[in-house]
């Protein structure tokens, strides 16, 4: 008895703080890892106004990049860890990522659609893709 009392109070604690988790926290996590110059997975799926945190994680021993047109137009958007953006006219062209390198991207999609993006390196021949719903 005494035992299932421990338990229960063990699920409350494990239960109860995740319920109570302000709406600031349902940020939308999804990580892209990039190995032997492939995105990873190839498509990932996002969700329009929907705050995001959208990791590139390199595992790679050279750099790459992340070159996405519309995607990143976002009023919100904030960058960090190690890699290094590119502004353009328009706003950021892309971001840099070292070997063994991250970079976050936290920003809320404006709209649904489905975009490509790129590594620009000469020669990778890297694509994939988010769709955003
Ligand atoms: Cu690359």
């Amino acid at each position: 008895m005494k035992g299932a009392l421990g338990l229960i109070s063990l699920i409350w604690m494990l239960v109860i703080p995740t319920a109570a988790l302000p709406a600031e926290a349902e940020v939308e996590s999804v990580t892209v890892e990039i190995r032997s110059r492939v995105f990873i997975p190839q498509q990932i799926h996002l969700h329009h106004s929907r705050k995001t945190l959208l990791r590139f994680r390199n595992h790679d021993t050279e750099l790459h990049t992340v070159v996405a047109k519309e995607l990143f137009l976002s009023d919100d958007l904030t960058l960090s860890g190690n890699g290094a953006p590119e502004f353009g006219p328009e706003g950021l062209k892309k971001v840099i990522i070292p070997p063994d390198g991250l970079i976050e991207f936290q920003f809320t999609p404006a709209r649904a659609g489905t975009f490509s993006y790129l590594c620009d390196m000469p020669g990778h021949n890297m694509q994939a893709m988010i769709v955003i719903e």
